[in-house]
């Protein structure tokens, strides 16, 4: 694998920002969205249906793999592209964030965490230097620094400490992860909704040096206005020449907000969980197609949507093999989902290369305000 890793920026408007991370492994075109594959899959799809949706990069997850099937393993077949059957860039999460929200027996130490795997109880430890070997074996792209996203609600003292914790878990993540040209390590911002925190960690991080900043703290159930309220100000005090990355996010509403204030890669679950129970987004909102008014109605689920499943199938097939407790139904929704997503992004991508964000999210609210009819 030869190449490096860069950004360009190609346009701005207002504080949105479009351009591409270029990788070994291909391009990222930013703002970007990652469709989540913790398992080495994103559920209920192949990779070049993910592909096709439009996705750039996946987002894959230190703590899943390392628990099962384990990041040896993965090293010895090849690594986690050829494991999975996904050439381009993937990003994985370094651990801790997971760890606080999944594993059981938790115990925190400056060194790292020591936690019981939510799968089979078993003992295992976590520090920014088996982060960043898990990230190395699994051969990860864009390598997330360790950190600890503390719970919410806390005080501002123990939110504070908890960044400072993160800030030197960000040194050692970078020492650990050494030279390795073609891959990138990226520094997560922490300090809650605190902007003198949030400043603090902005300049620790920025004079550790990374490829990349990501806001983590953030989603954690503070609400969409506090949530926006720490983007009005939080990405300003990153660099401007690196890509910022808004970790866990989420709504199409979120998504685009985010966008407005100057994030350039975002990553959710949603539109992938939300497909495997019922749920589908659309330029009008969302639908719930276990809705028994979708029983009979022979239209897709979004007239303007070009998915598989807008182009192939009724409400009313949709409708049946959810109810019927069919595969399909997760395989449909979840690639209508992530085709809704990407083209939101190519939209927003478009419209900052035009200087039109303000009118493209004008008409992207205007759209919702609708409904689904
Ligand atoms: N840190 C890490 N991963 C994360 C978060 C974080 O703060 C969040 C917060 N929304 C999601 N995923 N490492
Ligand atoms: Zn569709």
């Amino acid at each position: 694998m030869t190449g490096r890793f860069s950004f360009t920026l190609n346009a701005t408007d207002g504080q949105a920002r479009t351009g591409v991370i270029q990788t070994p492994r291909g391009d990222v075109r930013t703002p970007a969205f990652m469709p989540v594959g913790t398992a080495a899959t994103v559920k209920a799809m192949l990779p070049g249906s993910v592909r096709e949706t439009g996705a750039d990069i996946l987002l894959g997850n230190t703590y899943h793999l390392m628990l099962r099937p384990g990041a040896e393993r993965i090293d010895r077949l090849g690594g986690l592209h050829k494991f999975m059957n996904w050439d381009r860039p993937i990003l994985t999460d370094s651990g801790g964030f997971q760890v606080m929200s999944l594993a059981s027996l938790r115990k925190l130490t400056e060194d790292g965490v020591t936690f019981s795997s939510h799968i089979d109880g078993s003992k295992h430890f976590l520090s920014p230097e088996t982060s960043m070997e898990i990230q190395r074996l699994l051969g990860s792209d864009i390598v997330m620094a360790f950190d600890e996203c503390p719970a919410l609600p806390a005080s501002e003292e123990d939110v504070a400490k908890s960044m400072q914790l993160s800030m030197r878990w960000a040194q050692r993540s970078r020492d650990a992860f050494g030279d390795r040209p073609g891959h990138a390590l990226f520094g997560i911002m922490q300090g809650g909704v605190t902007p003198e925190l949030r400043e603090e960690s902005a300049k620790a991080l920025t004079a550790i040096g990374f490829e990349g900043y990501a806001v983590g703290g953030l989603a954690v159930g503070e609400g969409q206005e506090a949530m926006f309220g720490v983007l009005d100000y939080a990405p300003g005090f990153l660099p401007q020449d690196k890509p910022r990355y808004l970790m866990g996010v989420g709504k199409p509403d979120d998504i685009v907000g985010a966008v407005q204030r100057g994030i350039d890669m975002m990553d959710c679950v949603l539109p992938s969980r939300s497909g495997r129970t019922g749920q589908a987004w659309t330029r009008r909102g969302q639908v719930n197609i276990k809705n028994a008014r979708h029983a009979d109605d022979p239209r897709p689920v979004d007239e303007a949507c070009t998915c598989p499943a807008c182009r192939g199938y009724s409400r009313a097939y949709l409708h049946h093999v959810f109810r019927s407790g069919e595969m399909i139904s997760g395989m449909l929704l979840t690639w209508h989902n992530l085709h809704y997503y990407q083209e939101l992004m190519e939209g927003m991508r478009q419209a900052i290369a035009m200087g039109r964000l303000d009118s493209f999210v004008a008409e992207f609210h205007a759209e919702r305000a609708q409904g689904d009819i």
